[in-house]
């Protein structure tokens, strides 16, 4: 193909449509600019996908905004004029139904289901007349809750003889009493806290166990790191009055004791973990975390971009949380990812990975899972001819952190890990993320748990379980 052949022209107009979708201002900040209570943007913002197959690819949604973005005017459009046409645009298109699924682009977009997705349409769950004896449907049933209570945090269904006095007790406020000490009595139990429990499940996506790799307890083939400390951490940052946020931002450790299972904050665990208290920033930079998703890599995308997915909520293989920072990525490490098809993600990947640049894996044996100044100068100087210029400070967010720490609280702070640690009770206690029907309740919820509960998942808990989400049969 010559240069300056239509299709090469063509090919050069989508991919610089998409990177004005992608740079400042962005198409989500504009597309919540126009509707700021759409679910979409309450307290995020529309990921690539809402218009995009794999930028620059339009799906059918953002094929229709395309047509109607100033029709007239020669290609590429500017940032500035991308920006200033897309609300006029999206109005535009709001009475049509790009996906055919019988519902207006306006209808999906006010009630969080997907435009281009002809499988996602709002749900009409009105009651439909009761056929189930046992439980009142569609409202809030306290011994429906009753039962899932045990169950979902105690790992057992009430006896016959407790069903009997909770169904005895005189009034619905005795009851929701009752179920609320229940549901704490529940939080202390094994099957909740304990190894291998309903925490540790939650944290298993996060962390990531392989145990081939196992130090410590349960020990593998090739012993490298316990992320049972991980564990540990997680658990303790999830119970009692604790701040769910110190699974980013602890600068010590927690040991776990059994029968039965106790988590205990302590200063250092000299035996597993290397990194120097000025420089942890929780299971960011446990040993398992640094073996496993640093490992042998000078710039560890794989561990900002895990961290990112497990703690944010965020994929950035699936576009998500992209905030693209002017002149990124500079590419240090010469691994190519400059060419159009990556710069759109590494803008963000880049600037979030820099933090890591002293934080060594397993590259060196005497150096393994420390945090190590001049990095990449002691051991990686000859990767590529710019490695060394790899600046600690980064960028998330578009906020800019000197360092890991910095990192790991603005992250905690953020609206992102907010909604996250809310989506994982919620997946683990109704099966699914919350549904276009269940936004309001969730976003209740999540705003509840950063502002008037500080973060503590206890608290949390047992807001999830007084949603008709969950009560209702
Ligand atoms: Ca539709
Ligand atoms: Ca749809």
């Amino acid at each position: 193909m010559t240069p300056g052949s239509p299709s090469t022209r063509w090919s050069a107009f989508v991919v610089l449509l998409a990177g004005a979708a992608l740079a400042k201002p962005p198409a989500g900040g504009v597309f919540c600019a126009t509707y700021p209570s759409a679910p979409e943007c309450v307290g995020k913002q529309p990921s690539c996908a809402y218009c995009h197959v794999a930028p620059p690819q339009r799906n059918v949604f953002g094929a229709s905004l395309e047509a109607k973005l100033v029709p007239g005017a020669s290609r590429p459009l500017s940032d500035g004029d991308f920006s200033m046409a897309l609300p006029a645009a999206l109005k535009a298109v709001e009475a049509l139904d790009a996906d055919g699924d019988g519902v207006s682009n306006l209808v999906e977009l006010q009630q969080g289901t997907h435009p281009a997705d002809p499988g996602s349409k709002p749900v009409d769950r009105a009651c439909q007349g009761s056929t189930n004896p046992q439980f009142s449907v569609c409202r809030y049933d306290l011994r429906y809750v009753y039962k899932k209570v045990l169950l979902d945090f105690c790992g057992a269904s009430p006896t016959f003889t407790e069903t009997k006095a909770f169904t005895a007790m005189t009034d619905d406020a005795s009851r929701t009493a009752f179920l609320g000490t229940e549901l704490d009595r529940c939080l202390q139990s094994e099957f909740w806290r304990g190894k291998n429990g309903q925490l540790w499940k939650v944290a298993h996506p996060k962390i990531r166990p392989l145990g081939s790799l196992k130090e410590g307890e349960d020990k593998g083939g090739v012993p490298l790191a316990d992320y049972y400390d991980d564990y540990a951490l997680f658990a303790y940052s999830q119970t009692d009055d604790h701040d769910a946020r110190e699974v980013l931002t602890a600068d010590f450790f927690v040991r776990r004791t059994t029968n039965p299972t106790r988590y205990t904050r302590v200063a250092d665990l000299p035996l597993s973990q290397k990194v120097d208290r000025a420089h942890r920033a929780g299971n960011m930079t446990t040993a398992w975390t640094l073996t496993y998703f640093v490992m042998f890599t000078a710039l560890p995308r794989n561990a900002a971009s895990q961290m990112y997915r497990a703690y944010l909520g965020l994929d950035i293989a699936k576009q998500e949380g992209l905030y693209s920072v002017p002149n990124e990525p500079q590419d240090y490490d010469a691994k190519g990812v400059q060419a159009a098809e990556c710069a759109a993600c590494h803008a963000t990947l880049d600037p979030l990975t820099y933090p890591f640049r002293n934080y060594n894996g397993i590259s060196s044996a005497m150096y393994a899972t420390r945090y190590i100044p001049n990095r990449l100068e002691l051991g990686f100087s000859t990767l590529a001819p710019r490695i060394t210029q790899t600046p600690e400070a980064g960028v998330i967010f578009g906020q800019r952190v000197n360092d890991l720490r910095e990192w790991a609280t603005v992250a905690a702070n953020s609206d992102a890990f907010a909604i996250s640690t809310t989506t994982d009770y919620w997946k683990l206690l109704l099966g699914h993320h919350p549904r276009p029907d269940e936004n309001a309740e969730f976003v209740a919820t999540w705003k509840r748990f950063k502002g008037e509960h500080q973060h503590r998942v206890q608290k949390l808990l047992h807001d999830i379980v007084k949603t008709e989400a969950y009560g209702a049969p």
